[in-house]
């Protein structure tokens, strides 16, 4: 790997949030794409943590700081990740489902959308249910768009699904699903309209769907 993204993926891993803006900027200053930025330093360093917190090397806490320092990075990225060509004009609620904190990959979803065109109505994280119903009552969007990062939270994507169907609002939206443990087939299963195994394909995604409305 190129010295500046080691750097990058080594003060992820830390947590050195200094050394990731400082290390980003320069990465871009020297012409690097966005792109390689994001997934050869940037993920691969999430990845990393994944894997030490899994052998028992990392614990809550330092799984925590590497999340504020990739959060860093991104902040520094978001201007850049814009994806100008890409011409769309969609609405999209989107949030973690209830019980489950991970943002990132949302946030990085929901950065990309916002950079293709579309409006994004983020509602965070750990949203019940009945808040996506009420976000949809009020945004009428033309997609939601759920995240789940843990596989006891994925159940939750489909009673939010379910809730929709209540509420009278499923045939008024599409609703896109995404996170690690979830899959094509897992979407298929509990009757969502697309999956995305990441945020430039959440991207594509969400334009194929809004324009076979
Ligand atoms: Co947690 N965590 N975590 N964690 N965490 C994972 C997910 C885990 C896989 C780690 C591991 O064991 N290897 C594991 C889940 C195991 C499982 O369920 N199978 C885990 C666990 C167990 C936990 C806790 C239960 C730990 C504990 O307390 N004992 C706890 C749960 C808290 C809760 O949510 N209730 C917990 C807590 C945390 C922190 C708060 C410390 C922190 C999150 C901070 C934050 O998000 N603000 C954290 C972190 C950082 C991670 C890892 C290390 C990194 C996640 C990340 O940000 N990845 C993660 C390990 C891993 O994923 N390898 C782990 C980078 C991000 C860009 O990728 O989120 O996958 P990702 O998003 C991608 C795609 O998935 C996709 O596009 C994104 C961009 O390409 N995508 C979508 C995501 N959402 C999408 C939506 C779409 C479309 C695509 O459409 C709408």
């Amino acid at each position: 790997m190129d010295t500046t993204l080691q750097k990058i993926f080594d003060s992820i891993v830390e947590g050195d949030q200094q050394a990731v803006t400082e290390n980003v900027q320069a990465a871009l200053n020297d012409g690097t794409p966005p792109g390689i930025i994001l997934n050869q330093a940037m993920i691969a360093a999430m990845r990393e943590v994944g894997s030490r917190f899994e052998q028992g090397d990392f614990y809550v806490p330092e799984m925590l700081i590497s999340a504020r320092a990739m959060q860093k990075g991104l902040a520094i990225l978001k201007p850049v990740l814009k994806q100008a060509e890409i011409k769309a004009t969609g609405k999209i609620v989107i949030g973690t489902v209830k019980g489950d904190l991970h943002d990132i990959g949302k946030n990085l979803v929901g950065m990309m959308l916002e950079g293709a065109g579309f409006e994004v109505v983020d509602l965070g994280t750990d949203i019940t249910p009945d808040e996506f119903v009420e976000a949809v009552q009020e945004h009428e969007p033309d997609l939601v768009g759920l995240s789940a990062l843990l596989t006891t939270t994925m159940p939750n994507m489909k009673t939010t699904i379910e809730a929709l169907e209540v509420a009278g609002l499923r045939a008024k939206v599409k609703v896109v699903i995404g996170g690690a443990p979830v899959t094509e087939q897992y979407a298929r299963q509990i009757g969502a309209d697309g999956y995305s195994a990441d945020a430039s394909r959440a991207v594509t995604l969400a334009n194929m769907l809004v324009s076979s409305n």
